[in-house]
């Protein structure tokens, strides 16, 4: 049978180039920055770079608002930095992934100003615009993810335009085919520039129909993918991953079928939405209950098991640390943050490593709003305080779920800001870079970092890994976590303690191995049968066969 594409095979690394590395000290990251850092990504071992947007923006969203796709933000370089950053990443066999950010563009963009400018413009229909409700007041009661209403009166044209995110990012019309053509041109163009694929921003939103108000997966989305991958994506062997925050294990495959012609994987959410709270989402933090998140991974592991393909991560620039959302940032921390990425990087599907994780960055934990940067939490913040919720609850709720906790500063160093800028960094850096930081892990064999290194190589040399099928284990056990990978006669268990408790079970016997220790977080182990207690946030992963 054919071997496995080479985004089967990788391992990516997300980075959000506004934090990883400022070179000219501005205080905020670059892409000469990136260039600096080659080093450091080839070393992790990882194949091929998510490179959150890095083009022309007046940053109301961090450059999620595009002004022009052809180009790059002062703030990060210029074209040039990016074509050497994308020859210097291939020469060191790691591919460059770009965000497509097609949901919507900047108010800025050179087609909205365009199309704002008369009712009557030829591209006026890039966008979605409405006269007002009989009472003069926006079109219907729909709500922007960022909070207030979706419809922003215009008041040069005498019409509202539609955003389903910040009132700079005016949704596209997909229903317009000349738009359509217009993003496949540009997404050719930078595909001819060399870049090895997309991630999809919010790709699941595009196919909206907003007259009949559908908007998550919307029914025009398939229709609208398979004419992007036959105008794009067909011929090249290249990635695309769509972010869709509404996908289901029931719509999962309609992405990402063999058969679709769509794309190559979907990044879902459940795991992150299925913890928030009914009434005020993520501002009001659920304690994590391990069953319901085995539940949801282990479902999408059998969802995907025989087509399609998961991309797995724990953390992105949208989401709190892994290490304190899922493990301990406490006193177990370096071992939480092995054995969440032991139990990652063995399941079946392509990891994700955002940038930190690597050495188990952890939360910012601010104590006042004007430490936030984040235009959702800061839209969020005016309106739940307006309505009388305790500003205290809602810095809580940003600590623990807002976006700027996977936003700080690459910690680098022990040294001043991290090592990540000379200037005054954007945002403020988290003082625990003095305990952790890329320069001391990477002369410790027991730090994260090291076994980061240790797991991806891993996928390079086990076959299982990447091909063996996915059976979980003691589904309902409220602390342990256990895998198991099969590949023809091969077999890889994983075993590991989620608590800061030592944890006694009797293994079933499914599950005991003798074998060879791959990886351990605490003393090796090359077999397990019966009683075994596990340390806090221990885990091994043993192979046999
Ligand atoms: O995020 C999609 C998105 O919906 C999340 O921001 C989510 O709504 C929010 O965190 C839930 O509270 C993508 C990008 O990843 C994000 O950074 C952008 O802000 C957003 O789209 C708009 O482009
Ligand atoms: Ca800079």
């Amino acid at each position: 049978h054919d071997p496995p594409p080479w985004w089967q095979r990788a391992t990516g690394y997300q980075i959000y180039p506004r934090s990883f590395c400022d070179s000219n000290g501005d205080g905020i990251g670059d892409i000469p920055g990136i260039l600096s850092r080659l080093d450091h990504l080839a070393e992790l071992g990882i194949g091929f770079v998510w490179l959150s947007p890095v083009y022309r923006s007046p940053m109301a969203d961090n450059g999620y608002d595009i002004s022009d796709y052809r180009d790059v933000a002062p703030e990060f370089g210029t074209l040039a930095d990016l074509d050497r950053l994308i020859a210097a990443a291939r020469e060191r066999d790691i591919g460059i992934v770009m965000d497509l950010v097609v949901n919507h563009t900047s108010d800025r963009h050179a087609w909205f100003e365009a199309a704002r400018s008369a009712r009557d413009h030829r591209l006026r229909d890039f966008y979605i615009w409405r006269d007002p409700a009989p009472d003069g007041g926006p079109p219907d009661t729909r709500q922007s993810y960022f909070g207030g209403p979706a419809w922003e009166w215009d008041a040069g044209s005498g019409q509202y335009y539609f955003h389903l995110f910040a009132k700079e990012q005016p949704d596209l019309n997909w229903r317009n085919p000349e738009l359509r053509a217009a993003i496949h041109d540009m997404m050719r163009w930078w595909l001819d520039r060399g870049i090895a694929g997309f991630r999809m921003d919010v790709i699941d939103l595009i196919g909206k129909d907003v007259d009949a108000g559908l908007i998550e997966e919307g029914p025009f989305l398939h229709h609208y993918l398979q004419e992007m991958h036959r105008a794009v994506l067909a011929g090249r062997d290249v990635l695309s991953v769509g972010e869709s925050w509404n996908a289901t294990t029931d719509t999962a495959l309609l992405y990402s079928g063999r058969t679709r012609g769509e794309l190559s994987m979907i990044f879902q959410f459940e795991q992150v939405t299925r913890f928030w709270d009914p009434a005020l989402g993520k501002w009001k933090p659920r304690r994590m209950d391990l069953p319901a998140l085995k539940e949801v991974f282990f479902r999408w592991q059998a969802a995907l098991a025989q087509d399609g393909w998961n991309a797995l991560f724990w953390g992105n620039h949208d989401l709190p640390r892994a290490v304190s959302r899922h493990g301990c940032d406490g006193v177990h921390r370096v071992a939480s943050a092995k054995t969440l990425a032991t139990v990652l990087h063995t399941m079946r599907g392509t990891p994700f490593v955002y940038q930190g994780d690597e050495i188990g960055m952890t939360n910012a934990r601010f104590t006042r709003i004007e430490q936030f940067r984040d235009v959702e939490t800061l839209n969020h913040h005016a309106l739940e305080v307006a309505r009388g919720m305790d500003p205290a609850a809602f810095i809580a709720g940003a600590n623990a779920n807002g976006r700027d906790n996977g936003r700080t500063p690459m910690q680098w160093t022990a040294g001043k800001n991290a090592g990540f800028t000379s200037g005054t960094p954007w945002i403020g850096v988290n003082p625990n870079h003095a305990e952790i930081n890329v320069a001391d892990q990477a002369r410790d064999e027991g730090s994260v970092l090291a076994h980061h290194r240790r797991l991806i190589a891993l996928r390079k040399s086990h076959p299982v890994l990447v091909e063996g099928s996915f059976t979980p284990h003691l589904a309902e056990h409220p602390q342990i976590w256990a895998q198991e990978r099969r590949l023809e006669g091969v077999r890889l268990v994983v075993l590991a303690n989620f608590g800061c408790t030592d944890c006694a079970l009797d293994l079933p016997p499914t599950l005991a191995i003798e074998g060879r220790c791959l990886l351990a977080t605490h003393g090796a182990r090359a077999a397990l049968s019966g009683r075994v207690t596990l340390a806090p946030w221990e885990s091994v992963v043993i192979l046999s066969g």
